[in-house]
């Protein structure tokens, strides 16, 4: 099972290459990286940790009502060389540089606290992040470059630090990084920061070489994900657990299809033609994305935007086993993959999952959420705070206790039919796309039709997102538009939304042609060429996941 594999670590750099199995001239960029480090450091890395962004083929805003997903990693990745640093005096400092000038040093020390005291104290600030034995801060109050290496620094002391042991601290560390995944455009440059700190810090203090390991320690690609997800929600933001798990587990020329449920689990899925783009004449898929401009800041919108929709889908998860008839515990907060399993007398805490069986499921779901359509002169606006704790069953206090109280959301109205339906048929939309690709790589055939198959779910999705999920934006819809009237058999927006990047799957001969009619087309584009054309509007090929080279 790909999520129980060791992290990847590299000694050879031809090796290494082969293993990022991309077109792209890496050589360059990871030899400047580690000279720099030794201009800026004075000694020569002892690492450097790679984690890739993902794009996401379809499957949007299910992750977190623990459905599969369909990313792929890209070429675009994050890169730190790191260096222990002989310092003993100060325990855990860490100096970390950017070579963006934009990202100014940062330097920071977890401190440890005897015993962890009522948020408030002296000693424990009242924003602080709580380590037992350790706190970091972290801002949530705004984006900072820093608080995505916190974020991973947190997990590893969280993890291997915070036992009683007076004698174990984090080694002191100098970290330099270096990226090529565009922020905020919804390709999950925050996974990539917070995986690849992650792993920095677990590689500094010898936590992945296998002779300082007892079995039970060794850290998988899949208890690297666990982490990552933990990590990255100290930024604020309540995700799913997609872009760690494509950032960490992927393998060069394959997508992955990632499920959640009953636990999570990963499997490779090759692309149609993946291994006949060369091949003339052959259509073979290529996935193409192109960044709206639009930028969406989720730190600052969270609570109208991404929060809520986890909020409204949860609610809406518990409204629909209330009126199924369904158990669900008093304090429960079950996802709608819960009710699905519940419904269809799933075991919930077994390995396997019966597709047959789920996806018999999900067409159910789909006429089922019905019942969760609002009613009245405002039914378009969704239904209001007080009809939905009525409709739950709970009291006011329990309702807001269980759905409200760990969240930040800001809403007059919630959306909860809309929502579910999304949910339900995107991931019945996943199914169907990942069968396409099995049977087109079974039959090894990769026929216009494959891929009209394919377009064409990228396409609903697209359209769900738009009016179900309501997370696109006037300039993704049109960039969207614009890509099919460009020839691409479908384009969809990928990731959060709201903004950030459409992907788009293009024949791979018509790559080229498809870039200049969008740059010809899409008004933010017009004045763009060269680099700053190729930033925004690039193919890419399914990447590896996270690994760590190691300096000898
Ligand atoms: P982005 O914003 O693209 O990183 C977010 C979530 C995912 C998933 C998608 C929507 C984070 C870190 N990730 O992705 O888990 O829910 O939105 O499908 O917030
Ligand atoms: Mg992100």
């Amino acid at each position: 099972m790909a999520a129980s594999l060791p992290i990847p670590i590299f000694t050879n750099l031809q090796d290494l290459y082969q293993n990022l199995g991309t077109s792209l001239n890496h050589a360059e960029r990871w030899d400047n990286l580690a000279k720099e480090f030794v201009s800026r450091f004075g000694r020569k890395p002892a690492y450097i940790a790679r984690a890739p962004g993902r794009v996401n083929l379809i499957g949007e805003h299910i992750d977190y009502q623990l459905f599969g997903v369909f990313p792929a990693a890209i070429e675009h990745d994050i890169l730190i060389a790191c260096a222990p640093r002989s310092s003993p005096e100060q325990p855990g400092n860490v100096v970390a540089d950017n070579l963006h000038r934009k990202y100014t040093r940062q330097t920071f020390t977890p401190t440890r606290i005897p015993t962890l005291g009522p948020v408030g104290t002296e000693d424990v600030p009242k924003d602080a992040v709580h380590v037992e034995g350790w706190h970091l801060d972290i801002d949530k109050t705004e984006l900072r470059w820093e608080s995505y290496v916190k974020a991973g620094y947190y997990g590893v002391l969280n993890h291997f630090f915070a036992h009683n042991d007076p004698n174990a601290h984090p080694i002191p560390v100098d970290l330099l990084f270096t990226g090529s995944v565009p922020a905020g455009s919804g390709l999950s440059s925050s996974a990539a920061m917070v995986v690849s700190s992650t792993l920095a810090f677990l590689a500094v203090n010898g936590l992945l070489d296998d002779n300082n390991q007892k079995p039970k320690d060794v850290i998988t690609k899949g208890s690297l994900v666990q982490i990552a997800v933990e990590n990255e929600k100290r930024v604020g933001v309540n995700s799913g657990g997609m872009d760690q798990a494509s950032s960490v587990i992927s393998l060069a020329n394959s997508a992955l299809y990632v499920s959640f449920f009953p636990k999570l689990s990963a499997q490779p899925i090759p692309l149609p033609g993946s291994n006949d783009a060369r091949n003339p004449g052959v259509p073979s898929a290529t996935f193409i994305c192109a960044n709206s401009l639009v930028v969406s800041d989720k730190a600052v919108h969270a609570k109208t935007r991404y929060n809520l929709r986890v909020v409204e889908t949860l609610a809406a998860a518990r409204i629909l086993a209330v009126r199924l008839g369904l158990h669900v515990g008093p304090r429960e907060k079950l996802t709608l993959r819960g009710v699905l399993a519940r419904l269809m007398g799933e075991n919930e805490d077994g390995d396997e999952v019966d597709e047959k069986k789920l996806a018999e499921g999900l067409k159910r779901m789909a006429t089922e959420v019905e019942c969760l359509r609002p009613e009245g002169a405002t039914s378009e606006l969704g239904v209001t705070l007080e009809t939905m704790v009525e409709w739950s069953g709970m009291g006011d206090e329990a309702f807001k206790d269980v759905y409200l109280s760990w969240v930040d959301v800001e809403a007059t109205h919630f959306q909860l039919y809309k929502r579910a339906k999304h949910v339900y048929e995107e991931a019945m939309r996943v199914l169907r796309f990942r069968e396409v690709c099995l049977d087109a790589a079974a039959s090894s055939t990769s026929e216009t039709s494959v891929l009209e198959a394919l377009g064409s779910l990228m396409n609903e999705s697209q359209e769900s997102c738009s009016a179900l999920c309501e997370c696109t934006c006037p300039e993704i819809d049109e960039l969207t538009r614009l890509a099919r009237e460009a020839g691409a058999y479908g384009s969809r927006v990928t990731g959060a939304g709201w903004g950030g990047c459409t992907v788009s799957l293009v024949d791979a001969t018509q790559v080229d042609s498809f870039i200049a009619k969008i740059k010809a087309s899409y008004g933010p584009y017009k004045d763009l060429e060269g680099d700053a054309l190729r930033e925004v509007i690039f193919a890419t090929k399914p990447s590896s996941g996270a690994c760590v080279y190691k300096f000898e």
